[in-house]
């Protein structure tokens, strides 16, 4: 199949398009190392050593898979090198943790009996990728399972499969043994309803959309996998009067339009306290008409393009369903012509406010530049409105009141709370959805035990003390 760079209808990749029975070629290839044990027996610490080194092999190729990244997804190139750079932070980091896979011990069991608790690796991982972030959310998966002693088959998303490929090259280069982390390209429909129903997958991690977790839920009905899914978000981001409004403009700005807002924890929920809403939406308006749309390749470039032709007639199609329901267009709202580029997919920052909570806008994903904004009065009500969604992945919250901060961080129905900041994360800080977001945590300690599994040893010390009495024999009649 041909990608074609969505921001410049360029050709940027040809790739083999999978079989069923390529992926369970794959199975069985990480199968097989598996059950041999080169990977899941060998140590820890050099695994995380190999890890470490494909990091620093990542980090060698950092500009050209930045330049793949840019094109197949068609995100800005300042972007691209940002996620680059995730990449090797996460790599690295899930190598540090390699360093320290350990279980438990319990030394006064019943007194004297002692409880050893190992951490194995959960088996064959496959990994499901989306085409927003492929280069992250790989590794956000991929990494965290090998250092775990986890074999892998990784399907990338159909569209974006460039980095995925390289880095996987890159693994063997790195010292990764054969069979150990295998790719397969090609259609979710195909090669992922298969891994969903592959009996041999120990755990299948997937990241993507809610509907399609559904649907892998289904297919693997019927074998006893671990499901681990992070999906759709819907982020509000409130904004009280209190806040440095500066700053929260700058935040909200990056929250929504980060990623040309193809992002699962963009705040595409603005709720700002109705005593400044009218000049805050200005501020916000009159700053998203200067961002930069178009040439991906430009350093200067803010906004790229929407993955696909349909995507994008589909976020236009919720502008227009937005004003339909009463929303006031504030800006954009169109496709953007760039000069020079004839073939780019591109819509302009768009602000809808006056937002009805029910109205389809605000509760469904609409994964591109598009902010929705209501109004609050009370605290309860921001509240109230910020968790009114089937969703839970990431909100924020920009207030200078530390009690107010605090209160709003525990009543979020979010995997992540983010305060006076947006967007933000660290490898070494957990990420997952709260709801319909799923049920992974990634990144930190808990994105490498997702991939463990324990296994308890009993072990008595000491004469047994019987559980049956023993009795004297009853005499037979014949004695
Ligand atoms: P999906 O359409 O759900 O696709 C994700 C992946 O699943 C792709 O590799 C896709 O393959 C594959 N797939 C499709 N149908 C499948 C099936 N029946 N069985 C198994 N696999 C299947 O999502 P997307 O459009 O690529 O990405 C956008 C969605 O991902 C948004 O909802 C976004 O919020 C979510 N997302 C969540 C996060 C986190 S961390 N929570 C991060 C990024 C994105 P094809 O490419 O061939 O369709």
């Amino acid at each position: 199949m041909d990608r074609r760079n969505p921001a410049n209808g360029l050709l940027t990749g040809r790739y083999a398009l999978a079989s069923v029975d390529d992926a369970d070629r794959a199975v069985a290839g990480a199968r097989e190392a598996f059950d041999s044990g080169v990977w899941s027996t060998m140590a820890s610490i050099d695994r995380g050593r190999i890890l470490l080194a494909w990091a620093e092999l990542i980090r060698l190729n950092k500009e050209r898979l930045a330049q793949i990244e840019a094109a197949e997804v068609g995100k800005p190139i300042r972007i691209a090198r940002g996620d680059i750079q995730g990449a090797i932070d996460l790599t690295q980091y899930a190598g540090t943790l390699a360093f320290d896979i350990h279980g438990d011990a319990f030394d006064h069991v019943h007194g004297t009996d002692l409880g050893v608790v190992l951490k194995e690796p959960i088996g064959v991982v496959a990994a499901i990728v989306p085409w927003n972030f492929p280069a992250i959310i790989y590794s956000q998966k991929v990494p965290f399972a090998l250092a775990a002693g986890c074999t892998v088959v990784v399907k990338p998303a159909e569209m974006t499969p460039g980095t995925a490929l390289e880095m996987s090259r890159l693994a063997l280069d790195a010292g990764v043994p054969p069979g150990v982390l295998n790719i397969i390209t090609g259609e979710g429909s195909v090669v992922g309803q298969r891994l969903a129903e592959h009996p041999d997958i120990d755990l299948l991690s997937f990241t993507g959309s809610t509907k399609v977790s559904h649907d892998i839920a289904a297919a693997a009905s019927t074998t006893h996998k671990h499901l681990s899914f992070e999906l759709g978000g819907k982020g509000a981001t409130i904004v009280f009067d209190d806040a440095n409004l500066d700053d929260a403009v700058d935040g909200v700005l990056f929250g929504v339009y980060f990623n040309q807002g193809e992002t699962c924890i963009a705040g595409t929920r603005l709720l700002v306290q109705d005593t400044i809403a009218d000049a805050f939406v200005a501020q916000l308006a009159s700053r998203a008409a200067e961002l930069r749309v178009g040439d991906v390749f430009d350093d200067e470039t803010d906004i790229g393009a929407m993955i696909s032709e349909s995507h994008l007639k589909k976020v236009l199609e919720y502008v227009e369903s937005g004003t339909a329901a009463g929303a006031t267009l504030v800006t954009g709202g169109t496709r953007v012509n760039v000069e020079g580029i004839e073939d780019g997919l591109f819509v302009a920052p768009t602000i809808l406010d006056h937002v009805a909570a029910a109205s389809r806008v605000f509760q469904e994903e609409i994964f591109g530049p598009v902010l929705v904004t209501a109004r609050f009065t009370t605290d309860e009500e921001a509240i109230s409105l910020a968790n009114d969604t089937v969703y839970g992945l990431a909100n924020g919250v920009w207030t200078k009141n530390v009690d107010r901060a605090i209160r709003f961080g525990r009543a979020l129905r979010s995997g992540t709370v983010w305060i006076n900041t947006s967007n933000d994360g660290a490898p070494q800080l957990p990420f997952g959805g709260y709801k319909e977001s799923g049920n992974a945590r990634e990144k930190g300690r808990a994105g490498l035990e997702e991939y463990l599994v324990s296994k308890t040893f009993h072990i008595h010390v000491g004469p047994r003390t019987p559980f049956y009495s023993t009795r004297a024999a009853v005499p037979t009649e014949s004695a």
